[in-house]
């Protein structure tokens, strides 16, 4: 980061010392005119920020000086951007609307992508329309995705949201946790007969997925045979080998490749269960809502960039302000993952204390991110974010049309998503409480600071199309922040740690050798030992 800059930032923070927004709104009526844009389909309003021009003007050059221009032309142009993996990052290649073409080491990967694309569409049209059955003539009825992290947070969180759209005839069931009880729950709620597998997972190696797969494997075969697993097994992974091994047939395997990063899966065939729910053509309109941002991020100037925006703002506030955590906060109920999704997307991609040329950083990176859906939130969590002594920026994300027919439903919601930001950001003084008669031993509990920041995003209605381009919209911003820390967002070796490590552990409790422990690790395998 170019210290000239932050030193000017810096002391532009400390200017800023003692201002609120009712001010800073009071001086400026262009204010809230001037901080907002639109981009694919979203508006968003940034002018509730404990910013100014000053402020986003050296922002804008700080991020200028850390080569957004030149990390947007690497990432399009296939260069290995994930340098620890020596990979390129290209999920933008999945959903490519366009005809130009996207290379990968002078090759073009469009036709790749095409045909694995074409290949998912004629077997979601299998089993959407009955011609693909189980193996006893039974038509498919329920799915169920077994993977983790990137393999299942991305197709849970679609298609819980895009549940509006989907063949109310198909359940979609996610198992991910190396728990039994998750797989045995769900079994619980599925008829094997009428039950498609869908095994996901880049590597084909997770531990907990490939338990969980050759425990569905096994009860498939317990109930219909050995040949039944062709009808009732699919599989997604750039690993196709182990998936042969596994005994899944090729026509059942969807492939993907190392340039996907799990956290960036969805729009590959890793949303295969995405595409059975939602059919084809409404896959189609997400792609679409994907590629209408990543054009705009691409594409547009860095002032008029909305990921650069939301990335610059959240900088400010992790760097100048001490935040540690951030909240999106979804005022729909079918976005209900959605903050759960993009806490792997974030953290998973800036949790890093590493910077590119492997030096330990000397700032902080990537916050906490965390979220409920409005209105919940109100009435558990958003006591701390009006009145606690941490500050938490909070994106406000809502929609101007409701799916479902409840005008009244809708309009309180909505009066709820605008009233609350007005709250964080004006507060409550306490001559508004003298005003309103409140009891003077109250007046200090019952004032509000105000001056909390949030951005307010609005689309018109959720549809596969706009949820597409809100996704891309985090991702592109994910990526901005790396710039400016100058970390790569695309490895997960933290991840990687724990797929390892409990390996001996478990042979340990199977009665191996315990090895070479300290004194509190042995003697929690010893204590658990005795159960296995
Ligand atoms: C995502 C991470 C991680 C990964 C899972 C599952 O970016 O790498 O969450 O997706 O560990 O990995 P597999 O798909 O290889 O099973």
């Amino acid at each position: 980061m170019n210290p000239d800059i932050l030193h000017q930032l810096a002391d532009l923070r400390k200017a800023w010392e003692g201002r609120h927004l009712r001010r800073v709104f009071a001086e400026d009526p262009q204010r809230a005119e001037r901080y907002q844009l639109e981009a694919a389909g979203w508006w968003l309003d940034y002018s509730k920020n404990l910013i100014d021009d000053p402020i986003l003007d050296r922002l804008f050059e700080l991020l200028k000086s850390s080569d957004f221009d030149g990390w947007r032309n690497k990432m399009r142009g296939g260069e290995a951007i994930n340098h620890t993996e020596n990979r390129p990052v290209l999920h933008v290649a999945l959903r490519n609307r366009g005809t130009e073409p996207i290379c990968v080491a002078g090759k073009d990967v469009m036709p790749d992508v095409h045909h694995v694309l074409n290949a998912m569409e004629h077997f979601a049209n299998g089993v959407r329309y009955g011609s693909l059955k189980g193996a006893t003539g039974k038509r498919i009825r329920s799915i169920v995705n077994i993977g983790i992290g990137g393999s299942d947070l991305g197709p849970l969180m679609v298609t819980e949201a895009l549940k509006a759209y989907s063949d109310r005839n198909l359940r979609c069931h996610f198992v991910s946790n190396v728990d039994g009880t998750h797989l045995a729950e769900t079994l619980k709620q599925i008829d094997l007969e009428e039950t498609l597998f869908l095994i996901v997972s880049k590597t084909f190696t997770t531990i907990e997925t490939m338990t969980n797969a050759r425990s569905a494997r096994d009860q498939i075969v317990a109930a219909m045979g050995n040949e039944a697993v062709g009808h009732h097994f699919a599989a997604i992974s750039t690993n196709l080998k182990a998936v042969a091994e596994f005994g899944i047939e090729p026509d059942r395997v969807f492939g993907f490749w190392d340039w996907v990063g799990g956290r960036y899966s969805l729009t590959s065939a890793v949303g295969l269960s995405i595409m059975l729910m939602i059919g084809p053509k409404h896959f189609g309109d997400l792609l679409d809502g994907f590629y209408a941002m990543d054009r705009h991020f691409f594409e547009a100037p860095l002032q008029k960039n909305m990921p650069a925006i939301l990335a610059i703002l959240g900088f400010w506030y992790v760097h100048f302000w001490q935040a540690q955590s951030y909240a999106i906060l979804p005022y729909d109920q079918y976005l209900h993952r959605f903050p759960a999704y993009f806490q792997q997307a974030d953290m998973e991609s800036n949790g890093k204390s590493v910077d590119r040329n492997g030096n330990r950083v000397t700032y902080p990176t990537g916050p906490i991110l965390w979220g409920e859906p409005g209105t919940n939130g109100q009435h558990a969590f958003y006591q701390l974010l009006h009145q606690g002594t941490v500050l938490v920026p909070a994106d406000f994300i809502g929609f101007a049309q409701s799916l479902n027919p409840s005008g009244t439903h809708h309009r309180q919601l909505m009066a709820n998503f605008v009233a609350q930001m007005e709250a964080l950001a004006f507060g409550k003084t306490e001559e508004q409480l003298i005003a309103e008669g409140c009891e003077s031993r109250l007046i200090s509990y019952r004032t509000f600071e105000g001056n909390r920041p949030s951005n307010a995003l609005i689309a018109e209605k959720l549809t596969p199309h706009s949820l597409g381009a809100l996704i891309a919209l985090y991702e592109h911003k994910i990526f901005v922040q790396s710039m400016l820390w100058n970390i790569n967002a695309f490895d997960q070796w933290g991840v990687e740690l724990g797929k390892k490590c409990a390996t001996q552990i478990e042979r340990a409790l199977a009665g191996e050798e315990i090895g070479t422990h300290d004194a509190s690790t042995h003697q929690l395998i010893n204590r658990l030992k005795a159960y296995f």
